[in-house]
């Protein structure tokens, strides 16, 4: 039976939606990183942002956004192509990507001092290995959020960290499968059993 995500989530005032990294360099299939099926989750979140505003809830647009040098990529000793650089057409959000504006709506950039930007709620170091949180968690207490749906790009990167990290600060979390898509396939399936042993459940 198939059933769409969409269906399954129940957004509510204190649900908050994390749309994760929806951008060109994810998302299109030119992208310097483009993640397999990226373009294809882009009407699924559409659908859960819709819904998500429909009924109350927060929604977080994040941004992986890069300085043009960093250690965070090959080009600077690290392990991903430059992707993300800051105000480039790779780091814009994807054009199809419905962008809401409003209280409720709140658009976070991460990685912008040249660390690996890999949770939206913590940055890392990548040579010292220092993490820092970002406003997230803050936004999130702030707007009444109990719960996290994290959904985006990639489901074994940037969405398997987020939502590791919401669960570890006690948000009950739920990551939209339809609505991701991994960088590699055995990224994935090591991503969901993290994931599931740190209670994150899946729609
Ligand atoms: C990401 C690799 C490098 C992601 C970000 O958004 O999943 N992946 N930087
Ligand atoms: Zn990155």
């Amino acid at each position: 039976m198939t059933v769409t995500a969409a269906e399954q989530v129940e957004y509510d005032p204190e649900t908050a939606l994390v749309v994760v990294d929806v951008q060109n360099d994810f998302a299109d299939p030119s992208g310097s990183l483009y993640v397999s099926g990226g373009d294809e989750i882009v009407p699924v979140v559409n659908e859960h942002i819709r819904r998500a505003r429909a009924a109350g809830a927060t929604v977080v647009y994040t941004q992986d956004w890069h300085p043009p040098e960093t250690p965070h990529f090959v080009t600077g000793g690290g392990q991903w192509p430059v992707h993300c650089v800051r105000d480039t057409w790779g780091a814009e959000l994807h054009p199809e990507l419905l962008v809401v504006e409003d209280e409720r709506v709140h658009f976070l950039k991460k990685g912008t001092g040249g660390e690996d930007g890999y949770s939206a709620f913590t940055v890392r170091d990548p040579t010292s290995g220092a993490e820092e949180a970002t406003e997230l968690e803050r936004i999130l207490r702030d707007a009444g959020a109990r719960r996290v749906v994290v959904c985006g790009l990639a489901e074994d990167v940037c969405v398997k960290e987020t939502a590791l990290d919401a669960a570890r600060l006690g948000f009950d979390t739920v990551v939209v499968l339809e609505a991701t898509r991994p960088v590699s396939e055995e990224g994935s399936s090591a991503a969901r059993s993290q994931l599931r042993e740190a209670g994150v459940t899946f729609v």
